[in-house]
């Protein structure tokens, strides 16, 4: 057992570790670079009350929401650390209307990166855990400048996806379609550790999470399902009801301890709130690969194609039993 070092394997020599079959290391670069703007943005959260920078900057985003300072702080993060490396040809941000090409050579940049720089910032102001979403494409024509169908993609054609989680620790979760391993910051030196390899979702307990103050917005069915789960009636069995507010959050708890979380659509919202590239997609990937599901209520996430950046999508993530259990009650032949 090692004496200093807090866990014998670190982030950045793991992932290299794992890509050496691939050889490049091109990916094993992003994703330091996507832990690096990680410990950024937890410090940047960490120190937010002391330097002024809770709160709102007044802006509204191209979803109609109004813009957090760290919002914006994050999203700058992610450009900045990115432009420094020609393996990532563009990004895409819910902060940005547009795609972020980076302008120089247009042959170089085989990737490209979508993200939700900060997750659940309504958490923000009330010291509430908040993430980071990201997913990684290889581009469709290196050789020619990246452009918006680079990151219009199938949810099962990322090469990579994960998050960090800015709670009391701060983790990063990740797969490149293999396992999903888990890693927490050693703030004291600022590095990564392997705390959590091969994660599987449990199968059985756990909690199922939704805002049921929504209930009022919902079709009869989408109530259903929800009465259905709030009372254990679910050939799952009982669940309790948990609901951070922000969805990496409710999702990691989902990933540990088994359960669904749910942002279905609504009556004058079909496609519900949550964004289809860039927070169903990536975390639909990770469940997938920790033997969960991800849903529409109809269609597996992963096998939606994206036809605009922002989209949005209802939302079924979790164990398989219990998406399967929630699509069963919204297509049951009457709501009981
Ligand atoms: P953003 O904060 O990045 O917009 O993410 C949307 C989100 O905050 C999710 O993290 C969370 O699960 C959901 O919205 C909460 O929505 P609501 O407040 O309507 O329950």
């Amino acid at each position: 057992m090692a004496k200093y070092l807090s866990h014998p394997t670190l982030a950045d020599q793991f992932f290299r570790d794992q890509g050496s079959a691939r050889g490049s290391g091109e990916l094993s670069t992003i994703l330091n670079r996507v832990t690096l703007a990680g410990r950024m943005i937890a410090n940047a959260v960490l120190r937010a009350g002391l330097e002024g920078k809770l709160g709102r900057t007044g802006d509204v985003n191209v979803q109609g929401e109004e813009v957090k300072k760290l919002d914006a702080i994050s999203n700058e993060i992610f450009e900045e650390v990115f432009d420094g490396i020609p393996v990532v040809a563009g990004l895409a941000s819910e902060e940005r209307e547009e795609v972020h090409v980076y302008a120089r050579d247009a042959t170089r940049g085989k990737y490209v990166l979508l993200h939700d720089p900060l997750d659940g910032s309504g958490n923000l102001d009330v010291n509430g855990s908040v993430g980071t979403i990201f997913s990684i494409y290889r581009r469709l024509d290196p050789e020619q400048p990246a452009t918006l169908a680079d990151f219009l993609r199938r949810g099962s054609e990322q090469v990579a996806a994960g998050y960090l989680l800015y709670g009391p620790a701060t983790l990063f979760v990740y797969t490149c379609g293999g396992p999903v391993h888990g890693f927490t910051l050693d703030r004291s030196v600022g590095a990564f550790f392997l705390t959590h390899p091969q994660i599987q979702i449990p199968s059985g307990g756990g909690t199922y999470a939704v805002n049921e103050a929504n209930e009022r917005l919902w079709d009869e069915r989408t109530r259903a399902v929800v009465r259905t789960f709030r009372e254990g009636r679910t050939v799952c069995g009982r669940r309790g009801a948990r609901y951070v507010g922000a969805l990496v959050a409710d999702f990691h708890r989902t990933l540990m301890q088994g359960g669904i979380y749910m942002y279905p659509g609504e009556v004058e919202r079909p496609a519900g709130k949550l964004r289809l590239l860039y927070e169903a997609a990536p975390l639909a990937l990770i469940a997938r690969q920790a033997g969960g599901h991800a849903s529409d209520g109809s269609r597996a996430i992963l096998d939606v194609a994206a036809t605009s950046l922002h989209q949005r999508t209802p939302l079924f993530l979790g164990a398989r039993a219990d998406v399967a259990e929630a699509e069963r009650l919204l297509w049951a032949e009457r709501p009981d």
